[in-house]
């Protein structure tokens, strides 16, 4: 078998996403997504341009072979960019393999370790009011586990808090949080870490007192703090017994952690930002976090992902994949699959996508009372309806950026 076309499809329905279609020469189609959150372009050009000329006249079983063709061949490693057209190509192999093997993806990653996905949402509001109807809200939708961002008084516009209106198709529906923001530049918001630190502790001291202890909480803090800030929080957020802080601080530097762990016991989550496992070789090997955030879309695939969890194994830290609505139904459907097939499996993100999305991508993972699944159709399960994907073209979109008070950049 080879592979005789390998088309880059860019579509909007609710908000860009950047797919790798191949085809082999028996009509066994495989998908991948390659969609890198307001730089989605910078994916589509180095796969057009420098990955599609290598994979015509391929053999598309040879996966393991490809990854290291691509990531060796090209000289220059690693990176979002690199690592986002690298998984779409692994992903939409292993799409391809399943299907040729008339299996669900999971049975070739050595089957189901559990009957479904664990997911957490993500419940937001400007004060405790909108905060818990939103967490009543997705616990009405089944989810047992709930993320929680709130405003912070002071603060104009922060990470995290879905807004009316966020999908132009769907006004007045309260949406998750879309973060990139169409528009010919990005927006600009307010930070203060000082007034964050103040104001978290007390949301999730009133997030336990209405809806009690066992509730499973978590809390991203989106990259924010210092390493001592992080500690900080993480210690004045113990008594309320989160799931995970999320984050907590940039982990360029992986020693960070060191610091923050030496001061709270609060689990923590790291590396939606991360895209190999390089990334993670300290802060594994010296147990300073406890889940790997990455996504199969951002870490290399599935070929990669799996061996960043199996490293991870070794220190009984487990998955919690990326799953944010910038990672494309392809994507999730992926990382279910895999999701569902490691050992340390801890739980999946999972925001949902809009209508426009679910037209233009058809999928068979089902979300039932709180778990997912990736559905046992042949490959990974999902569909590109192409003539539905051209109805949408690219929209220019940008992730905000944050100022303090006095001006300085900040990470937002
Ligand atoms: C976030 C994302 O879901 C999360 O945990 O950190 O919403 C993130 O902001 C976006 O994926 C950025 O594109
Ligand atoms: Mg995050």
């Amino acid at each position: 078998m080879q592979i005789v076309s390998a088309d880059v499809i860019v579509t909007s329905p609710d908000r860009n996403f950047v797919t790798l279609r191949v085809e082999t020469d028996e009509g066994v189609v495989g998908l991948g997504d390659a969609t890198l959150n307001g730089r989605e372009l910078a994916v589509v050009a180095y796969l057009r341009e420098h990955v599609v000329p290598l994979l015509i006249g391929r053999d598309p079983a040879r996966i393991e072979d490809t990854w290291q063709f691509l990531y060796r061949s090209a000289y220059w490693r690693r990176g979002p960019v690199t690592m986002a057209a690298i998984a779409a190509v692994d992903v939409a192999l292993w799409d391809v393999k399943a299907k040729v093997a008339g299996l669900p993806l999971y049975q070739l990653l050595g089957g189901a370790s559990r009957t479904g996905l664990l997911t957490y949402g993500h419940a937001s509001g400007k004060d405790l009011e909108e905060l818990f109807d939103s967490i009543r809200a997705h616990q009405a939708e089944g989810y047992r586990a709930i993320r929680v961002q709130t405003g912070v008084p002071g603060l104009k516009s922060i990470y995290g808090i879905a807004s009316n209106a966020t999908f132009d198709g769907n006004a007045g529906k309260r949406y998750d949080h879309e973060p990139a923001q169409r528009g010919a530049l990005p927006a600009e918001e307010d930070w203060d870490t000082r007034s964050y630190l103040r104001h978290v502790p007390t949301v999730f001291e009133a997030v336990r007192a209405e809806f009690g202890p066992e509730l499973p909480l978590l809390h991203d803090g989106h990259h924010r703090m210092t390493p001592i800030q992080a500690a900080q929080l993480g210690k004045s957020l113990e008594p309320y017994d989160l799931f995970w802080l999320e984050d907590c601080t940039p982990a360029e530097n992986q020693e960070a952690l060191r610091l923050v762990r030496q001061h709270t016991t609060t689990p923590l989550a790291i590396g939606e930002i991360f895209n190999t496992v390089w990334d993670y070789q300290l802060i594994v090997r010296e147990q300073l976090i406890d889940y790997v955030r990455s996504a199969v879309t951002h870490a290399g695939g599935i070929t990669h992902l799996r061996k960043i969890m199996d490293y991870a194994s070794q220190y009984q830290i487990k998955s919690g994949f990326h799953g944010p609505t910038d990672i494309s139904p392809v994507g999730m459907a992926a990382q279910m699959h895999l999701g569902l097939a490691i050992h340390n499996f801890g739980i999946q993100e999972y925001m949902q996508h809009g209508e426009a999305t679910d037209r233009v991508f058809r999928q068979s993972f089902t979300f039932t009372d709180g778990f997912l699944h990736p559905g046992d159709q042949p490959g990974i399960g999902v569909d590109l309806d192409l003539d539905e994907a051209a109805r949408h073209p690219y929209e220019q979109a940008y992730l905000p950026y944050n100022r303090l008070a006095d001006g300085t950049v900040h990470d937002w």
